[in-house]
C-alpha cells in the first residue's frame, strides 16, 4: 500500500492546504494528515480541535476522499511515518521562499529515515495563504470566507475573530 504523510501544525487548516490534500489522496492508496503537537509553540485551536475541523472540512469538502486520515503526531515527523509504515511525506510549495527550508527538511528527513518528500506546487489562488496570516486578518475583522473551510469560518468566528 502507498501510503504518504501531510505534515503540519494546522492551526487551523486552510484552503491552501485542503488543496494539496485532496490532490495527494488521488495519488496514493492513503493520506494520512499528520497534525503537529508542538508544547512549545502556542496555538490558537487545541490539537483536538484542529483535528476535528480537518475532519470535518474533508467530509464538507465535493471530493469528500475516503482514504484520508487524520492524525496527531508528535516529536519527528519521520518517527511518525516510520511508526506507520508511510514511505512518503508530501508538501506544498507557495513560493520560492518556502523552497529553501523545505529542502533541508526533505533532505534531513531522507538522511534519518530514507523517507522521501513529494513537493507539489500550490493552486495559484492558494499561493499568499498561510494560517498566520489567515488568523490575523480574521482577528481584525477581516473576511476569511473562500480561504478557509466554512467549518473553519464558523470557529474563527466563534473565537472572536470576523
Ligand atoms: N498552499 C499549499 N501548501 C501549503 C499552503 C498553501 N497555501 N500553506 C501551507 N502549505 C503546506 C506546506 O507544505 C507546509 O509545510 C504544510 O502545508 C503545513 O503547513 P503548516 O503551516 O500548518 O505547518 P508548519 O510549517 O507549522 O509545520 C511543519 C512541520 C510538520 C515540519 C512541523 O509541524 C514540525 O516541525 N514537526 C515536527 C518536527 C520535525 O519533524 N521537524 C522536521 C525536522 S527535519
Amino acid at each position: 500500500m502507498r501510503r504518504a504523510a501531510c505534515p503540519g501544525s494546522f492551526d487551523p487548516i486552510t484552503n491552501g492546504h485542503l488543496d494539496i490534500v485532496i490532490r495527494a489522496s488521488k495519488l496514493f492508496d492513503e493520506v494520512v494528515v499528520a497534525v503537529s503537537i508542538n508544547k512549545n509553540k502556542a496555538t490558537l485551536f487545541a490539537i483536538d480541535e484542529r483535528i476535528e475541523l480537518i475532519r470535518q472540512a474533508l467530509r464538507d469538502h465535493p471530493a469528500a476522499p475516503t482514504n484520508v486520515v487524520v492524525d496527531s503526531s508528535h516529536g519527528l515527523v519521520v518517527d511518525f511515518c516510520r511508526s506507520r509504515g508511510i514511505q512518503s511525506i508530501v508538501k506544498g510549495l507557495r513560493a520560492v521562499s518556502d523552497f529553501d527550508y523545505e529542502l533541508q527538511m526533505a533532505q534531513m528527513n531522507n538522511s534519518l529515515a530514507g523517507v522521501e518528500t513529494l513537493f507539489m506546487s500550490t493552486n495559484p489562488q492558494y499561493a499568499f495563504l498561510s494560517s498566520s496570516l489567515v488568523k490575523e486578518v480574521a482577528r481584525y475583522g477581516g473576511d476569511v470566507s473562500g480561504l478557509v473551510p466554512d467549518v473553519v469560518l464558523k470557529a474563527l468566528r466563534d473565537r472572536g475573530g470576523q
